[in-house]
């Protein structure tokens, strides 16, 4: 997979390099570039922003140099992923999705977004996704971004060491995840549940169910729906 990203902010695309991301890098799973949306400007000030007509507070990225840059990336099988509190919110589901593209270009925002021509022209040709992480604001897309390619990337084939443990985790059934215990069996008084160290492999696997289940009764009603 190729992923591009564009931000007037490239260094915030560091800490790839050096997480598990990295790794996918070297094996060639995924080649991640990160442009600088300023390096595409005209002007001697490199400007990406002006106000925005009707009126209101902050600054809107103009959509010339997101056009330049975008004109340059964009190709017959690309997606454009555009991070904005005012998009349809991510999902383990989205990821998977995501994980399955040839060749996604992340949009970041920042300000008070991106010209809204710039979502409707791509969207004439390619697929456009305005994409949240959820309800509350950032300051930009960036950490979005990181969020989203990180969720992705690890579930291309060939990514995880151990594809086994994808299966088990929270979000992919639906429910949390069961609590998990290692050794020591005692610890600072507090015990192993007997169940996990009984070898019954049944009673154990209901036992995770059970408590998936409570767990996300608990804390997450809406996962099931009710
Ligand atoms: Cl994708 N962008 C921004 N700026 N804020 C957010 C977000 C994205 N998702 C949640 N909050």
């Amino acid at each position: 997979m190729k992923i591009d990203i564009v931000s007037i902010f490239p260094s915030y695309f560091d800490p790839l390099e050096l997480s598990l991301l990295g790794k996918a890098a070297q094996n060639k799973i995924v080649d991640v570039e990160v442009h600088d949306l300023r390096s595409v400007t005209t002007d001697v000030h490199k400007s990406v922003d002006d106000t925005p007509y009707g009126g209101g507070a902050g600054m809107v990225m103009t959509p010339e140099p997101w056009g330049a840059m975008l004109d340059s990336l964009m190709g017959d099988d690309s997606w454009l992923i555009v991070p904005s509190p005012a998009g349809v919110r991510f999902s383990q589901s989205l990821a998977h999705e995501f994980s399955a593209a040839a060749h996604l270009v992340f949009a970041c925002g920042r300000y008070e977004g991106i010209d809204q021509r710039v979502m409707d022209h791509y969207g004439e040709r390619h697929r456009v996704l305005e994409v949240s992480l959820g309800d509350y604001v950032l300051n930009g897309g960036e950490v979005a971004a990181l969020a989203m390619i990180e969720a992705t990337v690890r579930l291309i084939p060939g990514f995880m060491g151990n594809p086994e443990s994808l299966v088990e985790e929270s979000h992919e059934s639906g429910l949390l995840e069961y609590p998990s215990y290692t050794k020591p069996r005692s610890w600072r008084g507090l015990e192993v549940p007997e169940v996990l160290l009984s070898g019954n492999h049944e009673a154990i696997r209901r036992w995770r169910e059970d408590q998936s289940r409570e767990r996300t009764s608990r804390v997450r009603p809406d996962l099931l729906g009710d």
